[in-house]
């Protein structure tokens, strides 16, 4: 049965295309589309209108196609069909007309939409580009300043903006879009309106325009560092204006093809599934019931506190933050509304939005005024004893039914959920900092965590805008557990040779988003220092993995919040720099362990840090923390910073080749003793069976 109907109303033909969920181009669609076109040529239609079924308008090709070989017809030759209609086609939009989605409006004649539709071209988010012609026609219908910062931003725009750009015709009220869509056919057809090829229109270019592409090449060469799909877009876009439009969509095809046997679009498009699949767990049903959260408490007004109870307020939902002090108290409620008003000033939120957001978050100094609330996260200092004291309160004050959740960053969920009498209602919701910005949400689950809250976590998870993972319990669970090994590389890097800068710019100039000293030194080096202390030493591990950061913590620099750490920063301006103390302190501590200082390459770092990194994540894996490899790219790419055009650890290290992998991670054991250079099992068996990761997951789930 094809996802696509073709009837004749009247004199108007009508195009029908229903597969959910979201009327993805499939070979079916594709086909059906052409074949009604076809159809429509040779029938009594004057004009032909060309409709969604479902909840949205065509959000793109069916990216699960990719990486698989092509099938016929393309989506070009599909909208060559179209526009080459002898009779209009017109596109009525409702929802998001997304990537191929809206290059098929853009091929039709014209282009009405519901007013609460959006439209976008967000390929670049795929590592790709608009492959059927969106380059070419969308500078023929809206300004070349217009078409660079929807196709480069991959953002989309809503259809009010469309119209006012000259990509929409006509706008409806989103309830009266079927009958309207189908008048406004009617009008044209009775007008007699032509088709109009996009192709035929005059490319909107003028003089003051030729600046631009070099602009926007500069600009999303550092926005998107190291990503190729960006500089071939604005080659595509420049090409329009030079080359006939043959010529154009040729260029574009190339780039196009490039693109989509890409590794960088092969990492993103696993993350585009991968972020999809995580909130999906094995053992919990689709249809699982789940509780209401209609008020939430945060205890704790800190910082990761007040970020944690923006999300809600955001959200629309009712917050109680509660400190033990008034003044604490006011402090953290200050913190929120300086924030929000930031984001006023940044023209982020309205005013109105800013004061409605802030009046849901009130204050209390008492457990008992949270009687009656659905949800309360714990976000207090890192301490199992306040942490027991807290959990013992709640349990008293809470309501039956109430979730108990904890944001603590590496402590024992088991143990906390044994401070209360209902275990079964006990989770970790772990926040990233800041948290109301960064999306990662690392739902951990102990063991008696009932299925339905794990379920009404992950229902929340997405009300308030955060991707979730689910991660068993372990110390720091998926992400802080990896980054333990992670920052362990790093400072035996740092010991043996290497500089902050060094690291720092190797790691940046592979991908991630901040180095990690950078990170350690904005996280504020207390922090760690202050974890390290509740551990003993055998759990510290080799002391030439925290004694740096240990000196310079007592030395007083803390980070950024001190204005030194592994960098001094300017009291002004935050600018940093390096600091020749540091090295001082390095090549001190490195005499103290008797390790001659060598210098090593970039390249070296990199692969120890990564593999440092992949290695810890095979035996979250092999130990059942993470439910599937891709969890853990999930987690990295939305918390940690690591960059999705490499997919994430799992991905990167199955890129790389597995053997590989385990003959590097091999050669360091010889190198650099088997305390941490020892292969997790899992990868072993792997590489000796010559099974990939995909493999091993099947395998398990059968
Ligand atoms: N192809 C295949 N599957 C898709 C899909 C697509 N384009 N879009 C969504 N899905 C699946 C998704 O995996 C999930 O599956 C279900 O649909 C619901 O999605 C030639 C080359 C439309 C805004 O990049 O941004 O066109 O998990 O959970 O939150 O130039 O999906 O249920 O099994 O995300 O309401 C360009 C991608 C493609 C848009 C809806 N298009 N999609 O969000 O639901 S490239 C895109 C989205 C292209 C052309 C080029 C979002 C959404 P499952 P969901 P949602």
């Amino acid at each position: 049965m094809s996802p696509v109907t073709y009837e004749l109303k009247d004199d108007i033909g009508v195009i029908a295309i229903d597969n959910p969920p979201v009327n993805a181009l499939s070979q079916a669609v594709r086909k059906g589309i052409q074949d009604a076109i076809a159809t429509a040529q040779v029938d009594g239609s004057k004009v032909i209108l060309l409709q969604c079924l479902g909840r949205t308008f065509i959000a793109g090709a069916d990216i699960s196609e990719f990486g698989k070989p092509p099938l016929d017809p393309s989506l070009p030759e599909v909208l060559n069909s179209i526009e080459q209609s002898a009779k209009p086609v017109i596109c009525a939009i409702h929802g998001q007309a997304l990537g191929g989605g809206l290059e098929t409006a853009l091929a039709s004649h014209y282009r009405c939409a519901a007013r609460t539709a959006k439209v976008g071209l967000p390929e670049v988010n795929l590592g790709l580009l608009p492959g059927a012609g969106g380059t070419q026609r969308t500078p023929r219908l809206a300004s070349m300043q217009a078409s660079l910062d929807l196709i480069l931003s991959g953002k989309p725009i809503s259809a009010e903006q469309a119209h006012d750009e000259g990509l929409i015709d006509a706008l409806f009220a989103e309830d009266e879009l079927a009958d309207q869509s189908f008048a406004y056919a009617r009008k044209l057809a009775d007008e007699g309106a032509p088709a109009r090829p996009t192709r035929e229109l005059t490319v909107k270019f003028y003089e003051a325009d030729t600046e631009l592409f070099d602009i926007y090449r500069k600009t999303y060469a550092k926005k998107l560092k190291g990503q190729t799909a960006p500089q071939l877009i604005v080659d595509c876009l420049e090409a329009a204006t030079t080359k006939s439009f043959a010529e154009g969509l040729k260029i574009e095809r190339n780039a196009f093809v490039a693109c989509r046997a890409s590794e960088q679009s092969a990492a993103l498009r696993h993350i585009f599934f991968a972020e999809r699949q995580a909130a999906k767990i094995a053992d919990i049903p689709k249809d699982t019931p789940t509780r209401d959260i209609n008020s939430v408490a945060i205890i704790g007004a800190g910082l990761m506190g007040g970020g944690i109870a923006m999300n809600f307020a955001n959200a629309g939902i009712p917050v109680t933050m509660l400190e033990i002090s008034q003044e604490a108290l006011d402090k953290g409620l200050g913190n929120i509304a300086s924030i929000y008003q930031g984001m006023v000033k940044k023209g982020r939120i309205s005013a109105e939005d800013a004061h409605r957001r802030t009046s849901l978050i009130t204050g209390t100094t008492r457990f008992d005024d949270l009687g009656s609330v659905d949800l309360v996260i714990e976000a207090v200092f890192e301490s199992i004893e306040v942490k027991k004291d807290v959990f013992t309160k709640l349990d008293q004050v809470c309501k039956p039914g109430a979730i108990l959740a904890t944001n603590t960053s590496y402590l024992d969920v088991d143990e906390i959920a044994q401070f209360t009498s209902r275990p079964g209602d006990v989770l970790g919701l772990h926040f990233f900092s800041p948290a109301h910005i960064m999306q990662l949400l690392e739902i951990v689950r102990a063991q008696q965590t009932s299925k339905d809250v794990m379920a009404t976590a992950i229902e929340l998870a997405r009300k308030i805008k955060k991707v979730p993972v689910q991660a068993r319990v372990c110390y720091g669970f998926i992400g802080n557990r990896m980054l333990r090994q992670y920052q362990r590389e790093v400072q035996m890097c740092l010991i043996e040779g290497a500089s902050p800068e060094q690291i720092d710019t190797a790691m940046m100039s592979w991908g991630m988003a901040m180095g990690p000293l950078m990170v350690a030194d904005l996280a504020g080096l207390d922090i760690s220092y202050k974890a390290r202390q509740a551990l003993s030493d055998a759990q510290k591990g080799d002391p030439k993995s925290y004694r740096i950061p240990d000196v310079l913590y007592e030395m007083g620099r803390v980070g950024q919040k001190s204005g030194s750490g592994y960098y001094v920063y300017d009291p002004e301006t935050r600018q940093r720099s390096s600091d020749p103390t540091v090295i001082e302190v390095i090549e001190q501590e490195a005499s103290k362990f008797g390790v001659s200082r060598q210098p090593i390459s970039d390249a070296e770092i990199l692969n120890r840090i990564t593999l440092a990194l992949i290695n810890e994540g095979f035996k979250i894996l092999e130990e059942g923390i993470a439910q599937r490899a891709s969890d853990i790219d999930v987690v990295y790419c939305f918390g940690y910073g690591f960059p999705k055009f490499r997919g994430g650890p799992m991905f990167f290290a199955q890129t790389r080749g597995l053997d590989a992998i385990y003959a590097d991670i091999c050669r360091y054991r010889e190198t650099h003793g088997d305390m941490y250079w020892t292969p997790s099992d899992l990868l072993k068996s792997l590489v000796e069976q010559g099974q990939t990761l995909a493999d091993w997951e099947k395998g398990q789930a059968q």
